[in-house]
């Protein structure tokens, strides 16, 4: 459930660079650059190794390569998780057993 004091994680582009900023409310809490602005990037904000924070992942592709990137935060400001490319490559098949 989201709470009324929810942060807002806005990402912004400035000059040629992505930026997110973390506010809550009117207050600025942080601002990080999170790496080259890409018009054609897909942005989630997910909370990816469950610590309640918020994380930003941006997903992209260039040519067959699909590329990611994780941005981890500890509720103030983003650290670069894990950055490269994913998905095209079969590393496992997934099966739901039926019973
Ligand atoms: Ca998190």
């Amino acid at each position: 459930m989201c709470s009324s004091d929810l942060e807002l994680v806005r990402i912004e582009r400035v000059g040629d660079d992505a930026w997110a900023s973390v506010w809550s409310g009117e207050n600025l809490l942080s601002s990080t650059r999170v790496g080259a602005w890409r018009d054609d990037a897909v942005l989630e904000a997910i909370d990816v190794n469950g610590d309640g924070k918020a994380d930003v992942v941006r997903r992209w592709a260039e040519g067959p390569e699909e590329h990611a990137q994780v941005w981890l935060s500890d509720g103030r400001a983003f650290d670069e998780g894990w950055a490269g490319v994913t998905g095209n490559t079969c590393v496992a098949q997934a099966e739901v057993a039926k019973r």
